[in-house]
């Protein structure tokens, strides 16, 4: 029972994605409920947030990790997200020229063999852009449809900067690494 507990109540949760994506802002809006204005990361950002629905002060949490995606900080993402419950991608729907790029380090780190199977959320953000592509399109330039089977995941559009969109993402996210750990617990039966 106290497994099953602490389980519920620390999820590690690691989001990763390409420089200027959005990632800190998610972190920020999700732990503060407010915009905060955010500058390149060097390293890692973590914060304790929740992931039962908006205004809740109880239910279980996670800790959410946001690690920098400048290319010379993309060598982190590996052992951060190693033993991660749940993977965030967060992705600039507006920056069409790097989505090529973005859909590369994407599956870079799904399929690295200590992902396998770890839930994915992707965060189709600024979606408040015009030019923001919208969230099929983004899955088709991801090429979602090729990871690997065992990989469960969600594309949510969002707006970081007013939240829209990134309690459902979470919400999402937490149903799937539940579903998950009941698989693997009823296996070890
Ligand atoms: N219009 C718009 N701007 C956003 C949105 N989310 C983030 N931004 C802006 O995009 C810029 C980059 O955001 P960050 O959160 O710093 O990006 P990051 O992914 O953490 O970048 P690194 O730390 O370099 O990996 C900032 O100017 C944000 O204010 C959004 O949903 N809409
Ligand atoms: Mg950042």
């Amino acid at each position: 029972f106290l497994n099953r507990l602490t389980e519920l109540l620390f999820l590690h949760v690691v989001m990763v994605g390409l420089d200027s994506a959005g990632k800190t802002t998610v972190l920020y809006r999700l732990k503060l409920h407010e915009f905060v204005n955010s500058v390149p990361t060097i390293g890692f950002n973590a914060e304790r947030v929740r992931l039962a629905g908006p205004g809740a002060s109880r239910g279980p949490r996670c800790h959410l990790w946001d690690v920098g995606g400048q290319e010379k900080l993309r060598p982190l993402w590996r052992p951060y997200s190693r033993r991660a419950d749940g993977l965030v991608f967060v992705v600039d729907s507006a920056d069409a020229e790097r989505l090529d790029e973005a859909r590369a380090e994407l599956h870079r780190v799904t399929r690295l063999q200590e992902n396998q199977g770890t839930p994915l959320l992707v965060i189709a953000n600024k979606q408040d852009l015009p030019r923001a592509l919208d969230v099929a399109e983004v899955q088709r330039r991801l090429a979602l449809e090729e990871l690997s089977a065992s990989t469960p995941h969600h594309t949510q559009p969002a707006c970081a900067v007013t939240g829209e969109g990134l309690q459902e993402g979470m919400e999402r996210l937490h149903r799937m690494i539940l579903k998950r750990k009941r698989r693997r617990r009823k296996k070890k039966q």
